[in-house]
């Protein structure tokens, strides 16, 4: 059975999911996104990606043209439709079909649609033996030229760093903002653990606030640790106990190597197992029911 596709306001055969080459997400990266998991039926903090989405729109001032509660139905009856119980959701919001020109005055209409497909999970042995990171020359896009708290379309410094890692033959990218501090990965926060503190870049040094960052501060601090945000340089990963990173589609992934430097005793650290395990006790129980 082909898969069905939210587009705009209905249901509608993969095939036919099309959109204009005139639609501004596509001419110009015009647009904003969610990444989002279900587990076993359950939309893991939906609220909070729907209000990401909309923070993303409202600055680039896109109208969704749905309330939060109404994306939510939708979002849910498009797993339903599709009778998917752990799924990848992608939810995405375009300024929609104008003309050539840049200016949004010439889309009246955004174009919404959302893709729940099968999840492909991260690889076993990611977990098992934690994944291998370089620094990328790429800088993470200046705060005041394109915020990466904006979750928009213009993925293009991820992708770029995303190049670099895997022709250095490595996982991921770690992306330095323009003063040489660390901001995150291609699509995933960074955290060390060092002693008894966490620690996470703040968002103004340039990174997305990820939903999985602010479980996993919430774990760590119920884990009895002293979780904080700080601006810090490779050095601090590199002397760190343990490094681990998160996401929606990671999860909580530890990491073992940086810029060929061995982290901790150069295998996932205790503590992130920990957080991996307390992180997967949760993702069955917070969300909202489909
Ligand atoms: N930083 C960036 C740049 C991201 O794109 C995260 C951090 C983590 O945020 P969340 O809210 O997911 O904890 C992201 C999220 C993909 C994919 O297909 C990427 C993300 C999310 C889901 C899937 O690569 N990026």
């Amino acid at each position: 059975m082909s898969l069905k596709i939210y587009l705009n306001d209905r249901l509608v055969e993969k095939d036919k999911a099309t959109v204009s080459v005139f639609d501004h997400g596509l001419l110009y990266g015009d647009g904003v996104f969610e990444g989002i998991r279900s587990y076993d039926g359950l939309v893991f903090k939906l609220r909070e990606h729907l209000d990401r989405l909309f923070e993303s729109a409202h600055t680039l001032m896109l109208d969704i043209p749905m309330t939060k509660s109404e994306l939510e139905r939708a979002v849910i009856g498009t797993l339903k439709a599709n009778h998917l119980k752990d799924a990848y959701i992608r939810l995405v919001v375009t300024r929609g079909v104008g003309d050539l020109g840049l200016d949004p005055r010439k889309c009246p209409r955004p174009t919404l649609f959302i893709i729940a497909d099968k999840i492909s999970l991260y690889p076993k042995e990611y977990y098992e033996k934690g994944l291998t990171l370089v620094t990328v020359p790429t800088v993470r896009n200046h705060p005041e030229a394109l915020n990466p708290q904006l979750k928009t379309l213009n993925y293009l410094n991820n992708i770029l760093a995303k190049i670099e890692a895997t022709t250095a033959g490595v996982d991921e990218g770690i992306l330095l903002n323009a003063q040489g501090y660390v901001t995150e990965c291609t699509g995933e926060n960074i955290f060390f653990i060092k002693g008894k503190s966490i620690v996470t870049p703040p968002p103004y040094v340039g990174i997305l606030k990820g939903i999985t960052r602010d479980v996993a501060m919430r774990l760590g601090s119920e884990l009895g640790f002293s979780v904080r945000e700080a601006v810090f340089t490779r050095h601090d990963l590199y002397t760190a106990d343990e490094v681990f990173l998160t996401g929606t589609a990671a999860e909580i992934v530890p990491v073992v190597r940086i810029d060929n430097r061995v982290i901790g005793a150069g295998r996932p650290g205790k503590t992130t197992l920990r957080l991996t395990k307390e992180f997967r006790k949760l993702t069955p129980k917070e969300g909202v029911r489909s």
